[in-house]
């Protein structure tokens, strides 16, 4: 009867789709709330610095419908971030690839969330923003001062981009929902 049971939901989530929440974080300036806007309406917006959140349910990927929190990475708002952390199926940290001054101060607090009880073994897209400015570190060398290859056992993925054009965002939303949906079916969440 279980099996039954699990293999009617297993058929209904695929005709239906799964939602997600996701997380949105990095330092301040790093190009959170224009890739937000992008991936939401497919348009360039002016931004201002965020101050609270923004968040925003985007087009489905692979069957997953994201719901993308976006919170203000100004140093004295990133307090607030752990309020956002419970039933997150996925971290998108975002990272200033020109502000190599300050990707010390971005990895600390990437570190801090993946170590969170409640961020325990959610997949992390690490996007290298900006690479259209001259001077943009190559994706894997922000992974490298980012330190996630000595993150065991975290799932993570990196991706060149510019949220300002789009381009390299297709390829991490495509790799976010894979991530998510293997992480949502070994931890058996529906
Ligand atoms: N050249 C370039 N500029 C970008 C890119 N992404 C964002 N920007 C610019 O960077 C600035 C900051 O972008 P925001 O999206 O406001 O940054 P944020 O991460 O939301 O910042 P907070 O809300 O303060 O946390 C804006 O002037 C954007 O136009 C990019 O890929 N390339
Ligand atoms: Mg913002």
């Amino acid at each position: 009867m279980g099996l039954l049971l699990s293999r009617i939901h297993d058929a209904l989530r695929s005709f239906y789709g799964m939602e997600a929440r996701i997380l949105l974080l990095g330092l301040d300036a790093a190009g959170k709330t224009t890739l937000l806007y992008k991936l939401k309406m497919n348009e360039t917006v002016t931004t201002i610095p965020t101050v609270g959140f923004n968040v925003e349910k985007i087009q489905p990927v692979n069957n997953v419908t994201f719901t993308m929190w976006d919170v203000g990475g100004q140093d004295r708002i990133r307090v607030l971030w752990k309020h956002y952390y419970t039933n997150t199926d996925g971290l998108v940290f975002m990272v200033d690839s020109v502000d190599c001054e300050r990707f010390e101060e971005a990895r600390l607090e990437l570190e801090a969330l993946v170590n969170a009880r409640d961020m325990e073994g959610v997949p992390v897209v690490l996007l290298a923003n900006k690479q259209d400015l001259p001077g943009a570190w190559p994706p894997m060398e922000v992974a490298e001062k980012m330190g996630l290859r000595k993150m065991p056992g975290k799932w993570w993925h990196v991706q060149g981009c510019c949220a300002v054009s789009g381009e390299g965002i297709p390829e991490a939303m495509e790799k976010l929902s894979e991530m998510v949906k293997l992480y949502r079916k070994t931890r058996g969440i529906p």
